[in-house]
């Protein structure tokens, strides 16, 4: 019919049909050849795994705190039925929230490029159109905002108290306590529902095959061109809408992939880990917080959350001045270190684990026995048995000048206001002239430069 296109009719035209959908609704707009049911069933399942330890771990470093002992130590007043299963947190064994926080924290920071590779594995879902189709899809899109959401927020509070040292003093606990509540119930419906689909992606193609990287390499010759090397299996969609329909050339294998991420793990994994020890491992860890720390040497050479002058703990305070009160019914007593020198000292081997997850091995302490001392505030009677104990720092700025014990705490033979550590004295930084060190008890319970003791009702 007449003339043929001109050239500038066909560069307009060329201009108005784009070679690639910009849409990122639109699923050829996702080309990744790498995404497909396996892949994200692959870190589906490390996550299910991981992120149900992080909430169990995390509940038990939250039961170690007594929150439900005294005000003092409750910086989630509100939590309601939230606290059903708080328990008695147990002295032993003595490493145990050392181990359960060590693992909470590692674990977190290694999860972190499987979490970001999962979300980037179902990222064209995020865009899909229409946005809601039913009820029903509304309700788990819902849902995946509060998972997805969740899970963000539980990471970067996580990091961020960990790295910077309570950037939100205090409301940390209230923030990552509740956020893991609203992001776990959102995890337990995801993963419900996508359990059968993960299981039968991950039986039905084994994980040898699916690593396995094809160069379609003809014998003689050296490579195909690049559109004939299928570095990815095809994998069909199912419905899943997780295949591009349109496939770019690869540039890394699913086991590249996979790799990638594995490696991240292993980076973080390996400078993190350190932290939980002392002498050379410590220097290992090189995103723990106080990474740059020097514990220096001699007795008090292990690593210190603040210090004496950081909070203005000085001499003045905790030299001849310094009294300790112990107080019990109807009795008051005011030692000085010498006479809590006089009074029997026993040691034990006991380490410091902070809830930033950094931990010192055991430290051989020193001092009088908690129990001693309520003895000596009046439980002393026949059949008399310990009560809980409030601990109060001469410290007056700060966080932490203050924490309850729990009866089962102070009746433990470890369980001691300590004079001395590795056979010195205190450090000023380790809490000089008396800190309190209790088995199994997160740092934060194990005041330091305690002045006050009050046994009794809390
Ligand atoms: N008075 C007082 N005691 C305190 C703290 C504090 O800031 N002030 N920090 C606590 C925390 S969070 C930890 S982990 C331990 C650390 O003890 P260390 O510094 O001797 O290693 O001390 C605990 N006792
Ligand atoms: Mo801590």
């Amino acid at each position: 019919m007449g003339h043929p296109p001109t050239p500038s009719f066909l560069r307009r035209l060329k201009a108005r049909t784009p070679s690639s959908p910009v849409s990122p609704s639109s699923p050829g707009f996702w080309r990744s050849p790498v995404r497909g049911p396996w892949f994200t069933a692959v870190l589906g399942t490390v996550l299910l795994f991981g992120m149900t330890l992080l909430f169990v771990t995390g509940l038990l470093s939250y039961a170690a705190y007594n929150p439900d002992l005294a005000a003092v130590n409750d910086k989630t007043p509100d939590k309601g039925l939230l606290g059903f299963y708080l328990f008695d947190w147990p002295t032993d064994p003595h490493w145990l929230y050392r181990l359960n926080q060590g693992l909470h924290v590692t674990v977190g920071i290694t999860l972190i490029p499987v979490l970001l590779a999962k979300l980037w594995s179902v990222l064209p879902k995020l865009f899909a159109l229409p946005p809601v189709r039913s009820v029903a899809h509304a309700l788990e899109r819902l849902s995946l905002l509060l998972l997805v959401g969740g899970a963000l927020f539980e990471f970067a509070t996580g990091v961020l108290n960990v790295q910077l040292e309570y950037v939100f003093p205090g409301s940390f606990y209230p923030l990552h306590f509740y956020g893991a509540w609203v992001f776990f119930g959102a995890f337990v419906a995801h993963a419900a529902l996508k359990l059968p689909t993960t299981v039968r992606v991950l039986r039905e193609r084994g994980l040898r095959e699916q690593l396995r990287t094809h160069d379609k390499r003809a014998p003689g010759e050296k490579w195909l061109p690049a559109e004939q090397r299928v570095l990815v299996e095809p994998e069909p969609d199912e419905g899943s809408g997780l295949v591009t329909p349109r496939p770019a050339e690869p540039t890394v294998s699913r086991r590249g992939a996979l790799g990638l991420v594995g490696g991240g793990s292993l980076l973080l994994f390996g400078t993190t880990a350190g932290q939980n020890f002392d002498g050379w491992p410590r220097a290992t860890a090189l995103f723990a917080p106080h990474g740059g720390d020097e514990p220096g040497e001699g007795p008090g050479a292990f690593q210190v959350n603040k210090t004496a002058r950081s909070v203005g703990v000085g001499p003045d305070r905790t030299g001849e001045a310094w009294r300790l009160v112990v107080e019990g019914p109807g009795r008051t007593l005011r030692l000085t270190r010498a006479d809590l020198l006089d009074l029997t000292q026993h040691s034990a081997d006991l380490p410091i684990a902070c809830v930033e997850g950094w931990s010192t091995s055991d430290q051989a302490w020193s001092g009088v026995r908690l129990r001693d001392l309520a003895a000596l505030a009046g439980y002393d009677g026949p059949g008399a048995e310990p009560p809980g104990v409030l601990v109060e720092s001469l410290q007056l700025r700060g966080a932490f000048r203050k924490a309850a014990l729990r009866d089962n705490q102070v009746r433990d033979a470890r369980s001691l206001l300590a004079l001395r550590v590795n056979g010195a004295d205190l450090t000023p930084d380790h809490g000089y002239p008396a800190r309190v060190i209790v088995p199994a008890a997160p740092g934060v319970l194990n005041t330091k430069w305690v002045t006050r003791l009050t046994f009794g009702e809390l």
